[in-house]
């Protein structure tokens, strides 16, 4: 596969930081998307989009891919991190390196430091999608942040924080947004509200997102 490797940084715009809540940092139309979308198109000529069960047997209605050496994975045994695509029994393709690259320095950034993602979770959106409330806590060295980058139709994301209850924090997340939680939010609760046509304006299209982990 080859993957191009242009410079994102030249579309990377210099704006300010929001602290959302403590250790959630916003930083809004951070990168321009049309890049990745071309490398989330790649990735997923070898490694398709899926529909993944939950443990519970539901089916998601976000369609996930992953690439990086690890690949986040749900089916009847649980949730867990994956070396190999349960669908191909091939390793994940590679995160290409402007993707890497784009989540340290959005990490930095926001004030987290170095980060070397190992995975990075790919979400797709359609209208009437969603993501339920959960927090993400398979990884096994929690002191690494997690950059989150939204691309294409916008999607309400709700931060709850310590525990579900309450009515959270709404954002609207647009193309070329990033979020970055660490340290005391590392495992806060949050969600991702269905996509709306009243929200996003159309019924057509589609909402990706990338999350960069470190897992191993
Ligand atoms: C989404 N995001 O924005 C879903 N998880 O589509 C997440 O679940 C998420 O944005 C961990 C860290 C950042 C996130
Ligand atoms: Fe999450």
């Amino acid at each position: 596969m080859v993957i191009d490797q242009t410079d994102l940084f030249a579309e990377v715009q210099d704006t300010a930081a929001q602290e959302l809540a403590p250790a959630v940092v916003l930083l809004r139309r951070f990168v321009s998307t049309s890049p990745l979308i071309d490398l989330i198109e790649q990735v997923a000529v070898s490694a398709p989009f899926r529909h993944m069960r939950t443990p519970g047997g539901g089916r998601m209605s976000v369609a996930i891919t992953n690439c990086g050496e690890m690949g986040w994975v749900s089916d009847a045994r649980g949730y867990r991190y994956a070396a190999m695509d349960p669908e191909s029994s091939q390793i994940w393709p590679p995160m290409p390196q402007s993707f890497a690259a784009l989540a340290l320095q959005a990490a930095q950034v926001a004030g987290f430091g170095s980060f070397q993602p190992d995975c990075c979770l790919i979400n797709r959106y359609v209208v009437g999608a969603q993501m339920g409330t959960h927090r993400d806590h398979d990884e096994k060295d929690m002191s690494h942040p997690i950059v989150s980058v939204s691309i294409g139709l916008p999607a309400v994301f709700v931060w709850y924080g310590a525990t579900r209850a309450g009515p959270g924090v709404p954002m609207l997340l647009q193309d070329g947004d990033v979020i970055v939680f660490g340290r005391e939010a590392r495992k806060g609760f949050h969600a991702v509200r269905r996509l709306s046509p009243r929200v996003v304006g159309t019924t057509q299209g589609v909402r990706y997102n990338l999350t960069f982990r470190r897992a191993g």
